[in-house]
């Protein structure tokens, strides 16, 4: 590499930019779970649907690794109500769903941990969905 070509690297590195050239590179905290619908009504083997944006592209990201759920009632107050996530096929690419039972009508937050592929870190998001009567 010619010295001025290093030094533009560098300069680029710096300041954030991506270097001409190389493919641009998400950050993972770009990446976004996002309700597909914030709403579920209450009572057994609900889905809820999620999505995996990525926020630089508005895109939607397939082939995550889901390492971690949680379903609790926290937003109200009942962290310990915990209820049983099981992953489900998703339906179109970039969209995530669980099967879980909301035994109360309510608040519950949606606790997900993801891996995304060609990224260093993890995606950790908590999202509320409202259980409805
Ligand atoms: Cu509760």
């Amino acid at each position: 590499m010619k010295s001025f070509q290093l030094a533009r690297a560098a300069a680029a590195a710096l300041i954030g930019v991506a270097v001409p050239g190389l493919p641009a590179h998400a950050e993972i905290k770009n990446y976004e779970f996002q309700l597909v619908q914030p709403t579920v009504k209450a009572g057994a083997d609900r889905i809820v649907t999620v999505r995996l944006v990525d926020k630089s592209t508005g895109k939607s990201v397939s082939d995550a690794v889901i390492f971690s759920t949680r379903l609790d009632m926290a937003p109200d107050g009942m962290q310990e109500m915990a209820t049983k996530v099981t992953p489900m096929p998703g339906t179109e690419p970039g969209t995530y769903r669980f099967k879980a039972t909301f035994g109360m009508a309510g608040r519950w937050q949606l606790s997900l941990g993801a891996k995304v592929q060609g990224e260093t870190g993890s995606v950790e998001n908590k999202l509320v969905v409202t259980a409805e009567k």
